[in-house]
């Protein structure tokens, strides 16, 4: 967030922070269904990041909003290895594009304009801004219908490639964290044992990564003027948030997948004039999964699919996330689920094949914020949690990732 001065300045001033947001499964094509859907990967059935059309397209908040007349549109990257060539249901407008499966990156891009393909040379997020406009002044021409707009840019995905204006742009200076320096992993499970990333990698991708940030910055606040010309700004409810975390360096990682802190947390900003009050905290755990579950809320919906998450509008309070992983050829990244709450995480990874236990870990974040110490991996049984707790934790998961519904015995944390 450091990167977005404009956005911060923006949604941070005038409406509400969440220090405490993760996402359930830290992967972009399963957190997008969640966003999209209000419902955990194991619910909407995205397991990784090469199976768009499991997903049940009639069950997205744009096909309930779109039912109940709100006008809706979609600019930006859909679900990863969604054909750019198919037209995405429920929206009346969009400007879709696929960037990792079709296309070189951040300039000569193949969208689709509304079912017309065209191939795009200007910087893929500056080019996202232009079209985010001018669906706005769209939606105006009937301005008594509401309307609702996802706006996805694929920055700062890799490959890291910022715009040229920002190519040299000064970036404020890294200070790794020590679980970027993190030597001894002998406590962490094996496939992080084997590799380490070099720090050199990471500076440079986060440097990167910040100019890109600058054209999203410089997008959401094109976004911003274009609201407050059409007189929609204060009429409008804005939600920001990533699809995943980042790891730049942390346990020897790079990437996300990981179910460290780094790779779950994301930034999560939301504005609404008159009903959300300007430059406050919200210090609950929210999740990627509370945003259709608030949309629908504020639309006034109630769909006829299940919903796990919960409206952020409401009072609840979460004691628990439940987050989980699944296996595939991308990466070397087991299988895993975990279960953290504001003082510990406890992590189970799982054998390919017969879903057994591979390993278990216990992160005391109080004590150990930075989780360099696994009190189940580090050959030390004095500081282990009681049994009781671990077995504990396990039931849990077992229960949590069939969860279903905000509520009720098979509820969702
Ligand atoms: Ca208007
Ligand atoms: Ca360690
Ligand atoms: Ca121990």
């Amino acid at each position: 967030m450091k990167a977005l001065k404009k956005t911060r300045r923006w949604l941070g001033r005038t409406g509400v922070t969440y220090p405490n947001a993760f996402v359930t499964t830290p992967l972009c094509c399963p957190s997008r269904g969640s966003l999209l859907t209000g419902r955990y990967a194991h619910n909407h059935g995205i397991e990784d990041n090469q199976k768009p059309y499991r997903l049940d397209q009639d069950s997205t908040v744009q096909r309930y909003l779109h039912d109940s007349g709100y006008l809706t549109g979609f600019v930006g990257k859909y679900l990863n290895g969604w054909e750019p060539t198919r037209n995405p249901p429920h929206f009346d407008r969009w400007s879709l594009f696929s960037p990792l499966e079709f296309a070189h990156g951040y300039r000569n891009n193949l969208f689709n304009l509304n079912g017309q393909m065209k191939m795009v040379k200007t910087y893929s997020t500056d080019y996202l801004g232009k079209r985010a406009r001018s669906l706005l002044r769209w939606f105006e021409n009937d301005d008594a219908r509401p309307w609702l707009m996802h706006l996805w840019p694929f920055a700062p995905h890799g490959p890291f490639v910022p715009a040229k204006k920002y190519e040299d742009a000064k970036v404020p200076r890294w200070q790794p964290s020590p679980a970027v320096l993190e030597q001894d992993r002998s406590d962490k499970p094996a496939y992080l044992q084997t590799k380490f990333r070099s720090l050199k990698t990471a500076r440079n991708i986060r440097k990167q990564q910040f100019r890109m940030l600058m054209s999203v910055d410089d997008m959401i606040e094109a976004v911003r003027r274009e609201l407050g010309l059409l007189g929609e700004r204060e009429r409008t409810l804005v939600v920001f948030m990533s699809d995943n975390g980042y790891v730049w360096g942390e346990h020897g990682w790079i990437d996300k997948r990981l179910p460290y802190t780094n790779s779950i947390q994301v930034p999560m900003l939301m504005r609404w004039a008159g009903h959300l009050p300007g430059g406050t905290i919200d210090p609950r755990l929210a999740t990627n999964v509370d945003v259709a579950a608030t949309m629908f809320d504020v639309a006034g919906v109630t769909p006829a699919h299940p919903v796990d998450g919960r409206s952020l509008l409401d009072p609840w309070d979460r004691d628990r996330l439940f987050l989980e992983f699944w296996f595939n050829g991308e990466s070397t990244i087991p299988t895993w689920r975990s279960i953290r709450t504001r003082t510990s995480q406890y992590i189970e990874t799982y054998t390919e094949g017969t879903g057994a236990i591979a390993s278990r870990e216990y992160y005391d974040l109080i004590n150990d914020p930075f989780q360099l110490t696994n009190l189940l991996g580090d050959g030390d049984p004095l500081n282990d949690p009681p049994p009781d707790e671990v077995t504990r934790l396990s039931l849990q998961i077992d229960r949590d990732r069939r969860c279903k519904g905000p509520t009720g015995p098979e509820g969702c944390p």
